[in-house]
């Protein structure tokens, strides 16, 4: 799984970029993707940290990719041409990054600062993107569904489905599917306007919050789509980034915050997803796994090992906010509140495992 931040030039995509993921990425490079991996702080893992000695911490990750060259007319091959469609293609979900700062360095691509402009500018892209596509591969389909190929019958539903909404200048994110063959067909096409999509309103220094005219309007756009929103400032996160904990904790209190924006970024980001996290805690590590969300037993034993999945037996299960409560797995223990779940077990947000398994 993994997440492109996407936006017009000269909005902090690359700034966002390194804050997540610590990779000194070549703020020039715009011919190329950036590929790095951001760490998702998680306060369930200094909560177990308290309580259980251990000798390291791993956070749960994900993978992120800087995509450039997304400019107006990019769909036409303008810009990068299609060279950034292929990177919007291989991944999952899109942070769009929109400029809210303003600065006299660094001018606008155009000309003037204006939210709901650029997000449509992008959108639009994404959208026309899909609308070749989609038209391209209409007639292939017809011809495909008339000599019965498989799965050839919904493939040529969802693209029918899809055009006249494409045509329109509108994206197919909330597309009705009717049965799975054509959710299939719809993965299958991996179009960009359908993924799931998080904005993020790079705001100035002066507005950390995002209660500025342009984050606003970011705002709006978001909540009018059921998507989500963060407010961040690029330029404040790469330098709380750097700072020690000590200082970084009186710069947010100064601020009006209580954990840097990217935090908040990096779990928005992570649920987007589908993800979720449970944790393994023992004298070596205290550990963050990921899994889809919905996931049984067997499938999260299976994320620590693919030999675990096959060979799993049950699971020994107790919750991060109980360590929180008792202290210790023996008081967890003492007082039934660990348990001991099979094969069918749903994984719940905040448990804490011992598999057993037989390899
Ligand atoms: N003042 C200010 N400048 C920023 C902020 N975020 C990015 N910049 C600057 O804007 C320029 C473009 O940023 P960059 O991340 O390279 O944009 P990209 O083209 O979207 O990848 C750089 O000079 C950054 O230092 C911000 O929050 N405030
Ligand atoms: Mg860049």
């Amino acid at each position: 799984m993994e997440v492109g931040i996407v936006g017009l030039p000269y909005v902090g995509k690359t700034a966002l970029f390194r804050a997540l993921t610590g990779v000194e990425a070549d703020p020039g490079g715009a011919a190329r993707a950036n590929v790095g991996v951001a760490p998702i702080p998680d306060p369930r893992l200094d909560t177990l940290a308290r309580h259980v000695e251990t000798k390291k911490i791993v956070p749960a990750t994900l993978k992120v990719v800087d995509v450039p060259g997304l400019v107006r007319g990019a769909s036409e091959g303008g810009g990068l041409g299609n060279a950034f469609l292929s990177h919007v293609r291989d991944v999952d979900a899109l942070i769009h990054v929109v400029r809210c700062f303003t600065s006299e360095a660094v001018p606008h691509v155009d000309g003037r600062l204006d939210a709901a402009r650029d997000i449509e500018t992008v959108e639009l892209e994404l959208i026309l993107a899909d609308l070749q596509m989609v038209e391209n591969a209409l007639p292939r389909a017809e011809k495909s569904a008339r000599k019965k190929e498989a799965d050839s019958e919904a493939r040529l539903s969802v693209l029918k489905k899809a055009e006249p909404i494409l045509s329109e200048g509108k994206p197919v994110r909330g597309l009705t599917l009717d049965n799975d063959d054509e959710r299939r067909a719809m993965r299958g096409l991996a179009m960009l306007s359908a993924k799931p999509v998080l904005y993020v309103a790079n705001v100035g220094e002066d507005d950390p919050q995002g209660e500025g005219e342009h984050a606003r309007r970011v705002r709006e756009h978001a909540a009018a789509h059921h998507a989500g929103f963060v407010p961040v400032c690029a330029q404040l996160e790469a330098e709380l980034a750097e700072l020690e904990p000590g200082e970084r904790a009186e710069m947010l209190a100064g601020l009006g915050l209580t954990e840097p924006a990217l935090h908040k970024l990096a779990r928005a980001a992570y649920a987007l997803l589908g993800l979720r996290s449970f944790y393994t805690a023992g004298p070596k590590e205290i550990r963050a796994w990921t899994i889809p969300a919905g996931s049984k037993a067997p499938q999260a034993a299976g994320a620590i090992h693919t030999d675990f999945e096959r060979g799993f037996i049950r699971v020994e299960v107790y919750s991060v906010d109980d360590m929180d409560k008792y202290g210790s797995e023996k008081a967890i223990r003492d007082a039934g509140r660990q348990r001991t779940e099979g094969k069918d077990y749903v994984m719940r947000d905040g448990d804490v495992c011992h598999f057993l398994f037989n390899i």
